[in-house]
């Protein structure tokens, strides 16, 4: 899969592409990577890629014209499935929204907002998605698509060591992940739970599931009421206040 994120703050991309798992897909070639210096499409001498936003108050907005140039080169070079633009007014971000981007794309654009957002004829005619990745504001779209590519990414085959952790993640079964632990099975008198060390493997991931169900019910009481609605056969036996 190849991303092409265009931003006004490219520096602000440099680091999380650069390490990890993120670097390892890119090395492998299985993602590519490319940050876009949207300056570099400014139309006027003083390299300006904002104006003044028409009527009062309003702010700074980036104009319609260097990012329609932009999206239109690379456009040329390639046939994209999507044109994202980050923005806080946009659908939120979920772990389904991430498989279906990692499953049905090949070359995605995300476009970063800054200042108080793009002019809305881009929006009109050239966004395909616009994505939020939360409640809250940033001070652009930057870290926000670095989120959204990091967590299409890692869902591509063959990016994660283990072709299964991707399954166990949290969200991934509309449950949260269940505890784990490592070496030393007593630390400072602390110990882990005897079925974990027991070997029976149907017996741990019975147990996986009954904490994953327990997380879900105290932190996530939304998830859990999703997961109880496609899971009829479990409500009875999992309320609240009676464990395992
Ligand atoms: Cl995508 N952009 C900005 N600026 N703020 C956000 C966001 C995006 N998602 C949540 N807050």
């Amino acid at each position: 899969m190849r991303i092409d994120i265009i931003s006004c703050v490219p520096k602000l991309l440099d680091s999380p592409f650069s390490h990890s798992i993120l670097q390892r897909a890119n090395d492998r070639s299985l993602s590519e990577v490319h940050v876009h210096d949207l300056r570099e499409y400014s139309i006027n001498k003083h390299g300006h890629i904002d104006d003044y936003a028409y009527g009062h108050g309003a702010g700074m907005v980036l104009m319609a014209e260097p990012i329609f140039n932009i999206i239109n080169d690379l456009k040329k070079e390639r046939e994209y499935q999507e044109v994202i633009y980050m923005t806080p007014d946009g659908e939120v971000f979920n772990q389904q929204i991430a498989n279906h981007l990692s499953i049905s794309c090949e070359n995605i654009i995300i476009l970063c907002g800054h200042y108080k957002g793009i002019d809305q004829r881009i929006r009109d005619e050239i966004v395909t998605r616009e994505i939020s990745i939360g409640d809250y504001v940033l001070s652009g779209g930057e870290l926000a698509a670095a989120v959204v590519a990091d967590a299409i990414i890692r869902l591509l085959p063959g990016v994660l060591g283990d072709e299964t952790s991707a399954l166990t993640d949290s969200f991934q079964d509309g449950l949260l992940a269940p505890p784990v632990y490592t070496r030393p099975a007593d630390w400072k008198g602390k110990k882990v739970p005897d079925i974990l060390l027991s070997g029976h493997e149907s017996k741990i991931d019975e147990w996986r599931l009954e904490q994953s169900m327990e997380r879900t019910q105290e932190r996530r009481p939304d998830l859990w009421q999703k997961y109880l609605e496609s899971h009829p056969e479990v409500t009875s036996k999992k309320k609240k206040g009676k464990k395992k």
